[in-house]
């Protein structure tokens, strides 16, 4: 009898936390998946969806073998091939479009299906050699980051374990139930202690419950907000303005320009009553340390970067900052990377100047309607573009391409892997080593391989090996196994990382999460070393409030994430899919009333880009005008073989070059 043992491991999916597992097995089988009780952060509490992760590993419909299409493109008929013969056939459709379009023809396409740092960037290597068209990665929350860097630079924000000390709780536009579970028992016991929690929300229903008060807002309005707020912080005298004129740059001239924007004008822009914005004013001048937790639903809007640059002037508004507790949580928290990634993406490699292509005009590429030459090779790993990006009828449109030869290496039959010629088979993270570095708190983690891959499965990174060798690069990068390219980054790690002590050093080696520093966030990591309420490297120096692309239906669709799914994973667990549920759209019961719509009718949502069925969720916890999309499901799913993100343009942010995907129109009828 082989011997059960206990192992530590890390969640590999995009969510802040990268919690500590321990996984039960005989070296060959996961049996059981549980929270580390020791993990800094997680102590033991892990979501529902990975507390079954055993059941994702083992799912009867996992991917096990090289698969080539039989059938049309999309039909979804495939037969088993051998790696050889997948690999080859590879070979020779790449040499060819190489030869005849160059290797800017051919697009790599990846996002968060693993975030440990080795397998999601190791492509990039094989990709920078080739010399392959770039994909500018803005999927999720690059606007985010990019308004907070304008004003902050790379200051880390507060590790949500600082919330302990806060006194008041600003939760904007973030759904902790679904994507913060670990910071969320801190709002819990804070409540209990009588602090306060607002939400300001599009749709509140999961965070509702947990606040003291919610304020529903109009989407993409949530700058005029911070405005209004800031209006009132000055016209009251509640500003911290010696904090201010010392501190940061531009505050004189911002606060000129401020008297524009009255709680009337803001709740003429918002909903939300003028008597409520003064109200929250206040409180928030009341509290010595106010945090602002702030999701990334707000970003995703044309004029995304301003709203969170102007929340985060907010957050420094009353000087909380320099209150431990105060300020703002949900941007990056860290002092920067641990680890090097250009040793992993090696953009050393690359000897041209190849096209970009941005994630969110994905369609446009696939199918020329950028005016460039369309993608002849589509390579898709740690990611379902058909399910999560804009358009997807455009990029339906663009695989169905006879000339467009698409390989998408997965581990499930995604909508996107019906579409590909060639399937590889992928690895879970308990089959591949790896390092962590949790993008919500200050930790960093290693965790050594648990199981071998099942199947004839394999790791992104012994994927491109093997391409690498058919295409004949011969860097020593290429010949390596995965675990010796974790000890060239453990070898060489960035400050914050060779700060470490004797012991964690080795902990890490034997697999481990470690602790890092909180950030000094009265250090500001900025080119002025000030807080930059006006930044004149962008062009638009001095914030103000301008409106989101919006368009000509009336009301404004925003796709929120579901607590018992991440994105399009874990659409394998019959058990998690009964809890969520059918596929619907949260109205407003007046906007319902407005068209005879009623709870649990069949709906058809429709723009000038598709028509798709949700069943109607009436409710009063989603804004008056607004329509929340819970969760992303599959085409088999959907009550008209289409979903969510056929209703998403593929407009850009302001900065960031990020999605819009709650940037969007639809009106709704019954069907
Ligand atoms: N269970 C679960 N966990 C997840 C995910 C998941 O799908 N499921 N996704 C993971 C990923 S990839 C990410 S990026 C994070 C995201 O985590 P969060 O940042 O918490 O989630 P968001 O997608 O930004 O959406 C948060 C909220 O923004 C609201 N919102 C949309 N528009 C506006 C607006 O204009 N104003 C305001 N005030 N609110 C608005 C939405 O209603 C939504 O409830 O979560 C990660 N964790
Ligand atoms: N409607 C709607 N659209 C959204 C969102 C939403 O909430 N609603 N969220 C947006 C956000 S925030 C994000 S970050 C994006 C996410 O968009 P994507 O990055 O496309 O993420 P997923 O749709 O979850 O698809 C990830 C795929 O990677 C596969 N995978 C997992 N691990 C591995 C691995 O090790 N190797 C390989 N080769 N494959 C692996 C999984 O099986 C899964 O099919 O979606 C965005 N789009
Ligand atoms: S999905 Fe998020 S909450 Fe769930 S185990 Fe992974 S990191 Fe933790
Ligand atoms: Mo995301």
């Amino acid at each position: 009898m082989p011997k059960m043992e206990i192992k530590k491991t890390i969640c590999p999916y995009d969510c802040p936390t990268s919690c500590g597992l321990l996984a039960e097995t005989d070296g060959q089988t996961v049996f059981h998946i549980d929270g580390d009780p020791d993990h800094p952060v997680t102590k033991g509490l892990i979501c529902r969806k990975m507390r079954r992760y055993e059941k994702s590993i083992q799912a009867a419909d996992r991917i096990m073998t090289p698969l080539k299409r039989q059938g049309a493109k999309g039909a979804g008929l495939f037969a088993p091939i051998s790696w050889e013969e997948a690999i080859n056939e590879i070979r020779d459709n790449w040499l060819r479009i190489i030869a005849e379009d160059g290797p800017q023809a051919i697009l790599p396409m990846y996002y968060s299906g693993v975030m440990s740092l080795i397998q999601r960037n190791c492509g990039d290597a094989f990709f920078n050699r080739m010399g392959a068209c770039r994909l500018v990665k803005t999927l999720c929350s690059s606007a985010k980051q990019a308004g907070y860097e304008a004003v902050m630079g790379k200051t880390g924000c507060l590790d949500p374990r600082e919330l302990k000390d806060s006194d008041y709780y600003l939760i904007w536009g973030c759904n902790m139930k679904a994507t913060r579970i670990q910071a969320l028992p801190e709002i819990i016991k804070g409540r209990q202690a009588g602090k306060k929690a607002v939400l300001i929300e599009t749709w509140s229903e999961d965070m509702a419950p947990h606040c003291d008060e919610s304020l529903l807002i109009k989407p993409g309005t949530d700058g005029a907000l911070a405005l209004a707020l800031m209006h009132i912080l000055t016209k009251e005298g509640l500003a911290d303005e010696p904090f201010l004129l010392k501190h940061s740059l531009g505050f004189a001239e911002f606060k000129d320009s401020l008297h524009h924007y009255t709680a009337a004008w803001a709740e003429g822009v918002t909903g939300i009553p003028a008597a409520s914005i003064v109200n929250l004013a206040r409180e928030y001048a009341a509290a010595q340390a106010p945090a602002i937790i702030l999701g990334s639903g707000n970003s995703r809007y044309g004029n995304g970067g301003m709203t969170v640059r102007l929340i985060t002037i907010l957050s420094a508004f009353t000087g909380a900052w320099q209150r431990p507790g105060g300020g703002l949580c949900g941007c990056n928290p860290g002092n920067g990377q641990y680890v090097d990634i250009q040793r992993i993406s090696r953009p050393d490699f690359r000897t041209n100047s190849s096209r970009r292509v941005n994630i969110n005009q994905l369609a446009s590429a696939l199918t020329g309607s950028d005016g460039q030459p369309p993608v002849k090779s589509l390579f898709v790993y740690g990611g379902n573009p058909v399910g999560s990006v804009s358009n997807q009828t455009g990029i339906i449109k663009g695989l169905l391409r006879p000339d467009i030869f698409t390989v998408v290496h997965e581990r499930f039959m995604t909508d996107t892997a019906r579409y590909a010629d060639v399937i590889l088979p992928a690895t879970f993270s308990v089959e591949q080593a790896d390092c962590y570095n949790s993008y919500g708190y200050c930790t960093f983690g290693v965790a050594p391989k648990v199981i071998p891959p099942p199947g004839s499965c394999k790791s992104n990174w012994d994927t491109f090996r093997l391409l690498a060798k058919v295409m004949g690069y011969q860097e020593d990068y290429f010949q390596r196994t995965e675990e010796e390219m974790l000890e060239e980054l453990l070898a060489h790690p960035l400050p914050a990382l060779a700060a470490i002590d004797d012991n964690d050093r080795a902990a890490l080696r034997q697999g481990a999460v470690i602790d890092m520093p909180f950030a000094d966030h009265l250090n500001w990591q900025t080119k002025s070393g000030k807080i930059q309420i006006i930044n004149e490297d962008l062009a638009k120096p001095l914030p103000y409030y301008f409106e989101s692309h919006g368009g000509p239906y009336p009301l404004r669709l925003v796709a929120v994430p579901s607590s018992h799914t991440l994105n399009s994973i874990f659409l394998e667990r019959p058990e998690l899919l009964r809890q969520r549920g059918l596929m619907t759209l949260a109205l407003h019961p007046e906007d319902a009333a407005d068209r005879g719509i009623s709870d649990c009718d069949s709906i058809t949502a429709f723009n000038d880009l598709a028509e798709v069925g949700f069943i109607a969720r009436v409710t009063d916890k989603v804004a008056k005008g607004a329509a929340a999309a819970v969760g992303i499901y599959t085409t088999a799913a959907s009550p008209r073989g289409l979903l969510v993100n056929a209703l998403h343009h593929e407009r850009l942010s302001d900065i960031g070059e990020a999605t819009t995907l709650n940037d969007n129109t639809i009106d709704v009828k019954i069907t």
